[in-house]
């Protein structure tokens, strides 16, 4: 069998003992960096073999990006983060904890991970390269470099919520990663507006969606197959407020959230918020790139039947998120002593604002409002807190609602839709009081 071995096909042992930070990428699509299992990358097939508790006697059958399903089931950890729960390896998916997102600002530690492929080997800020072509007048290649000296650089604070968010509340069940709470935060990104990259190579005037490319490739290792390439229309992406980013809470972007180079286009599904970006391409059609059609990203223009099958023609792209909110403090299930309980989040709108967050201890029968803050920036979200006093002992449930500009507020449960999209129910946590 290792007669018509090809490079693609080149054995474990080989490929450990070459570069073993190349082999762990091509076998499980990230370096193990962390203590407990870091050992493996340095004594490559042997470690494995310890790792799975065994020899692996057919190892030279073992195809190349092959996650042995022992190692598959053990607890996932990447460098740099931390708490996040872990839906699976390949493609690496996390979300984060709701109490875990307390700060204003989400800590790289804390942002959560959505990958529909497999990250780039290679994420070398010196030698990444942007083209921005098509309907432009002046296409243009630039480095990280050229981004930073030719363009005013800017800090927002913006979030990124995942359209799927929220998928896991949905009855009957949807396919996909099962998110709860917790495929959204607000960092602090740093970077070029993408408005001002556009200006300069000149948008032609019959364009009217961007298409963007990132360096991320597809899970069945097909050459040539993107796992997700997503645009917006132009008139979204000419827009102040969306950046070509190089910069996470003052240092460098995390690996997984697109290193060295990413679009955050906030407000939208976080799908359009392209990671490890190495194309801008302006087009005359809307862009039908990976994950723009059918039912990825798009919702059904009239309500289902949950099972229902649903016309392409009667699918319509999500453009901006719905108004949402989050208790972030206390966790849930907390019990206490007192009568009285300060409980505190966020909340955003998409491309709106928050008007008001209401809470209730009543299961919606009567509702206090929240003091609620101003967002940093625009689109950042906006931290709310309110006292609570509670009247006995007892079992309660605290629910948060939160009111965009046009008096929009969250409901207690969305219409069902075939991939679990914008589901922008009422969070509640449970508090015991004696
Ligand atoms: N190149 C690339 N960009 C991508 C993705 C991807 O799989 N590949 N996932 C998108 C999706 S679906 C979301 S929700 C956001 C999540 O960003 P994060 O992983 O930094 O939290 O990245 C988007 N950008
Ligand atoms: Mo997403």
């Amino acid at each position: 069998m290792s007669e018509h071995r090809d490079e693609k096909h080149a054995d474990l042992l080989e490929l450990y003992s070459d570069d073993p930070e190349r082999a762990d990428r091509i076998v499980l699509g990230r370096v193990l960096h962390t203590d407990r299992r870091g050992f493996l990358k340095a004594a490559g097939l042997a470690a494995m073999a310890t790792a799975v508790g065994a020899v692996i006697p057919f190892h030279r059958n073992m195809p190349a990006r092959f996650l042995p399903e022992a190692l598959a089931a053990s607890p996932v950890e990447i460098e740099g983060k931390d708490g996040l729960t872990y839906f699976g390896e390949r493609p690496l998916n996390a979300e984060t904890p709701a109490h875990l997102l307390d700060d204003e600002v989400t800590p790289m530690a804390r942002h959560f991970i959505r990958n529909n492929g497999i990250a780039p080997s290679e994420m070398d800020h010196r030698t990444w390269r942007l083209r921005i072509d098509g309907l432009v007048h002046r296409p243009m290649d630039l480095s990280i470099e050229d981004l930073r000296n030719r363009f005013e650089v800017v800090t927002r604070r913006l979030t990124i919520e995942c359209g799927g968010n929220g998928r896991a509340f949905f009855d009957p069940p949807v396919s996909g990663n099962q998110w709860s709470l917790g495929a959204v935060g607000c960092s602090e990104w740093t970077g070029v507006r993408l408005v001002d990259v556009l200006k300069a190579a000149g948008v032609k005037n019959n364009v009217v969606y961007t298409a963007h490319v990132g360096a991320d490739t597809h899970v069945s290792g097909a050459k040539g197959t993107l796992p997700l390439s997503r645009g917006v229309p132009i008139e979204k992406a000419m827009g102040p407020d969306h950046l070509i980013a190089f910069g996470m809470n003052g240092g460098p972007l995390h690996p997984m959230n697109g290193a060295p180079l990413r679009l955050v286009i906030p407000g939208w599904p976080g799908s359009c918020s392209q990671k490890w970006l190495t194309r801008i391409w302006l087009r005359d059609v809307v862009h039908d790139g990976a994950k723009m059609t059918g039912s990825s990203y798009r919702v059904p223009e009239y309500p289902v039947e949950p099972g229902e099958k649903v016309p392409d023609s009667a699918m319509s792209i999500i453009h901006g998120m719905p108004v949402k909110s989050l208790i972030t403090t206390p966790r849930t299930g907390l019990s206490i002593n007192g009568r009285s309980l300060t409980v505190a989040g966020h909340a955003w709108a998409g491309d709106d604002e928050v008007a008001r967050v209401d809470v209730s201890i009543d299961f919606g029968a009567s509702w206090q409002q929240a003091a609620l803050g101003r967002p940093a920036n625009r689109y950042a979200w906006q931290r709310w807190s309110a006292k609570l006093e509670f009247p006995q002992r007892g079992y309660y449930e605290v629910w948060a609602r939160a009111t965009e500009e046009k008096g929009i507020s969250q409901p207690f449960a969305v219409a069902w839709n075939p991939r679990g999209y914008l589901n922008n129910s009422m969070h509640r946590i449970s508090v015991r009081v004696s």
